[in-house]
């Protein structure tokens, strides 16, 4: 029931749908119980330049998405002991999967039923046999709506900075890694001194350039690698992985340091900010205990007159 026709045949290259930029391919996950169609879907998503994981037991579905974590996901209707409006509940369930579009692709044309399973949590319908064209152009579409909202959702909006959630998500990950690759990570939390009077003194604009300020400085200050959040209103995360405790104080210390010494201007006036440091490294824990311990850190560096980093 799908063309008879090569896939490479019908799409043209990758740029008429990407407008000639290079995008980073879409992974797509693909639930299908025919085999058959299965690896139809898997030709014409690698054609077109996709990273494609295709599953035909709907059993599999968790698993597949917490291994492939995909973009966009293909679900058939119809499949033995379940259908894809089911399997898109069970999607829909999780948080992290809440903005990732569901397409249903099926032989079915009863449009009331199209409708009743966009209405559980899909986002498109087309229906077999599909037309590698439009099903590629739909899956681009979807794709660059998805990472423009998730780009969004994952970073503050004052700062530009990874928000709270996604910096604890790259803790996770990173706590993965570390564990895989055998290497050590640190995790430093950092809290501006004195921030209230800021406020106070020069109002509450000024407050929010200070915060920036120190967003851009610490952009600057470290590598691509390390991740920087805005862990809360005046309090600031960042992962060092593969770095050691001394090295990750020393690199504080040093942006700490400079960062003091900056002119933050307010009219006619200029003042200075500094900030606090805690620093843990990782210890074969998890992420909520290395956030604890820097945590403690980090509330040693106040009490110890503020302005200062503690490992
Ligand atoms: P400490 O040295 O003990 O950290 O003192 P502090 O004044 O920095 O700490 P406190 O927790 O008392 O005050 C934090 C202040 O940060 C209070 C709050 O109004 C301010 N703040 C939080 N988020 C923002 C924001 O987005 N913009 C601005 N301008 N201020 C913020
Ligand atoms: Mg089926
Ligand atoms: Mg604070
Ligand atoms: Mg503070």
């Amino acid at each position: 029931f799908y063309p008879a026709v090569d896939p490479g045949q019908l799409i043209e290259k990758i740029e008429t749908y990407t407008h000639g930029n290079t995008v980073e391919p879409y992974k797509v996950l693909v639930l299908d119980d025919s085999r058959a169609q299965a690896k139809y879907m898997e030709t014409v998503l690698k054609k077109a330049g996709m990273t494609a994981h295709i599953i035909i037991d709907p059993m599999q579905i968790i698993h597949a998405l917490e291994e492939f974590s995909p973009e966009i996901i293909i679900l058939d209707m119809y499949m033995p002991g379940c259908t894809g409006m089911e399997i898109a509940r069970v999607i829909r369930q999780q948080d992290r999967f809440h903005s990732v579009p569901i397409i249903y692709l099926s032989a079915e044309e009863d449009v009331t039923k199209q409708l009743h399973a966009m209405s559980l949590g899909g986002d498109d319908f087309l229906t077999k046999p599909i037309d590698p064209k439009h099903l590629i152009a739909t899956l681009h579409n979807r794709g660059r709506r998805a990472r423009s909202l998730l780009a969004l959702m994952i970073r503050d909006s004052l700062t530009g900075l990874y928000n709270h959630t996604h910096t604890l998500h790259l803790l996770e990950q990173e706590i993965v890694r570390a564990r895989q690759k055998n290497q050590s990570l640190c995790f430093a939390m950092l809290d501006i001194d004195y921030f209230k009077k800021v406020n106070d003194t020069f109002g509450h604009p000024i407050g929010d350039r200070v915060l920036r300020s120190l967003s851009m400085f610490l952009k600057q200050r470290l590598r691509k690698t390390d991740h920087i959040g805005r862990y809360g209103g005046e309090e600031f995360a960042i992962i060092l992985p593969n770095t050691r405790p001394g090295d990750a104080r020393n690199v504080l210390n040093e942006i700490r340091e400079r960062f003091s010494e900056l002119l933050q201007p307010a009219g006619d006036r200029e003042f200075n900010v500094t900030f606090s440091c805690g620093i843990s490294s990782w210890q074969d824990d998890n992420a909520q205990i290395l956030c604890e311990r820097a945590d403690r850190a980090l509330y040693t560096s106040k009490e110890h007159g503020r302005n200062c980093v503690t490992l």
